[in-house]
């Protein structure tokens, strides 16, 4: 460049930030600035991989048992919060998970908001999620939800502690700004109950109430017991050759539509035979894992970690990653892949 030439991109360049200097006061920015990182040609998180490790994590639980009661805490939850994007309640970009404990005797009083939830128990035996007025018994491995709006508490009348993954589209609804939430302190009459197992009965039992419409996309159906879910997988596995990405890879699935139990969130069930390891994988939706049986190498973005039974992990958005089984391993993982199919956005690679 000439020296002309160099003093006149110098006087564009002073030009430019006083334009921009002068515009701000007016909330206006420059698009041509940021174009490259709000369209990026692939997703560019701040979402990040991580792993919480259960004895890790189990300690810190004890002792929040110890500061605060399940009834003064409303929930007694630690955020799993992504390094990424720390102080926003984020385990993705758009969801969140968390543990919850609750010892013997307590009770986590009942509230609903719209906000979705899911849980899977990883600890105990026999304490209940109530859900619109029903008590669903859980135990280690069961998937359970709560849907938007829908009321419910928990409670724990054993005698050992109770943990479980918390799972909630909570950074979803905050960014569309659609949180709503009550206690039943504003209710005015109590809230009907239902006998236990009254949702089984009518929608799990590959039967329906007659002239059944569904009044919201979630599926009536609470509870699905870990039980059902081995022994289908384990029948899956029994009969043909495992999915090279997968393994033997199942979605949990509402009976009245066969799509997704909840609109905001999606959730699957993996066995990997012991030894297994998967072909490299990646999808557009970030994923949070939890090991229920067996344990698995991960690797992704040249890193390398072994999650063991009750670890939680994070693979994010587009991050190839590959699993190797060490025994016979059953994964289960969330994500917003329901959000991303509705609206054509959901992409994987092979
Ligand atoms: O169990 O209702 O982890 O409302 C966060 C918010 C659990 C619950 C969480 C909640 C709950």
């Amino acid at each position: 460049m000439s020296k002309n030439n160099a003093a006149t991109a110098v006087d564009a360049a002073a030009a430019r930030r006083d334009f921009y200097s002068r515009i701000d006061p007016a909330n206006l920015a420059p698009l041509w600035e940021q174009l490259h990182n709000l369209v990026t040609r692939t997703p560019a998180s701040a979402c990040q991989a991580v792993h919480w490790p259960y004895r890790e994590v189990r300690g810190y639980l004890r002792e929040a048992g110890d500061l605060i009661t399940a009834e003064e805490a409303i929930r007694r939850v630690l955020i799993l919060e992504n390094p990424g994007m720390r102080g926003q309640a984020a385990a993705t970009t758009s969801l969140y998970a968390g543990l919850q404990l609750i010892l013997p005797g307590e009770i986590a009083p009942p509230h609903r908001h719209t906000q979705s939830a899911l849980r899977l128990i990883l600890e105990g035996e026999g304490a209940y999620t109530s859900v619109e007025g029903e008590k669903t018994p859980m135990k280690r491995g069961d998937f359970v939800i709560t849907p938007s709006w829908t009321w419910h508490e928990h409670g724990n009348e054993t005698d050992q502690p109770m943990v479980w993954l918390d799972g909630l589209d909570v950074p979803l609804v905050a960014m569309l700004d659609a949180s709503f939430a009550e206690n039943t302190g504003e209710l005015k009459a109590p809230l009907p109950q239902k006998n236990p197992g009254d949702s089984r009965a009518r929608y799990g039992s590959n039967l329906l109430p007659v002239d059944y419409v569904a009044p919201t996309p979630a599926s009536p159906l609470f509870s699905y017991p870990y039980a059902d879910t081995l022994a289908a997988l384990r029948t899956l596995a029994a009969g043909e050759t495992a999915d090279a990405c997968h393994g033997y890879k199942l979605r949990y699935a509402n009976p009245v539509t066969g799509g997704y139990p909840m609109p905001t969130i999606g959730a699957f069930i993996q066995l990997l035979p012991d030894g297994f390891a998967t072909a490299p994988y990646r999808c557009s939706a970030g994923t949070v894992y939890a090991v229920i049986d067996g344990a698995v190498k991960v690797t992704l973005d040249g890193k390398e970690f072994v999650a063991q039974p009750n670890d939680v992990f994070v693979i994010p958005s587009w991050a190839g990653h590959r699993f190797e089984a060490q025994g016979e391993t059953t994964l289960f993982s969330f994500s917003d892949r329901p959000v991303q199919e509705m609206l054509g956005l959901w992409r994987e690679q092979r």
